[in-house]
């Protein structure tokens, strides 16, 4: 079976990343990710991550660049990130599916709350990129 994307969002404001904790499905419950899903057939990576941030959190973002690398989930899956805004006038991110609580997390607070095993290296690279940014 070929590959099949997630895209995570690097949702940055005022110098915070967004993580958001997923109440599910239950064995992933309880642990924080950069919040996104699955692309669908015939979407581009960065359309299904506006789409995900929509449906999920009810913002409205501006998806900017890839963070290099891809880390691997659960087969067929893999991990690709996103940088990512709220546009002017965006509501503000609030958890309306598989997440029941966010954080903006400043640069002291990013290792506090307890990742998906997956999105670890994920979450180190895309700071890396956002700091050479
Ligand atoms: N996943 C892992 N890290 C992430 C995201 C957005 C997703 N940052 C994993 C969790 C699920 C699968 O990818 O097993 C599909 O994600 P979703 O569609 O349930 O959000
Ligand atoms: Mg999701």
């Amino acid at each position: 079976m070929s590959e099949r994307i997630v895209v995570g969002a690097a949702l940055v404001e005022d110098g915070r990343l967004l993580a958001a904790r997923r109440s599910a499905p239950v064995e992933l419950a309880g642990r924080w990710e950069l919040p996104g899903g699955k692309v669908e057939p015939g979407e581009t990576a960065d359309a299904a991550l506006a789409r995900e941030l929509r449906e999920e959190l009810g913002v409205d973002a501006e998806v900017s660049d890839r963070v290099p690398g891809e880390w691997p989930l659960r087969k067929p899956y893999v991990l690709q990130v996103w940088t990512a805004r709220l546009r002017p006038g965006s509501a503000a991110p609030r958890p309306l599916q598989d997440h029941d609580e966010l954080r903006w997390l400043g640069p002291d607070e990013i290792w506090d709350v307890p990742w998906l095993d997956q999105d670890v290296p994920a979450v180190r690279q895309a700071l890396a990129h956002l700091g050479a940014a």
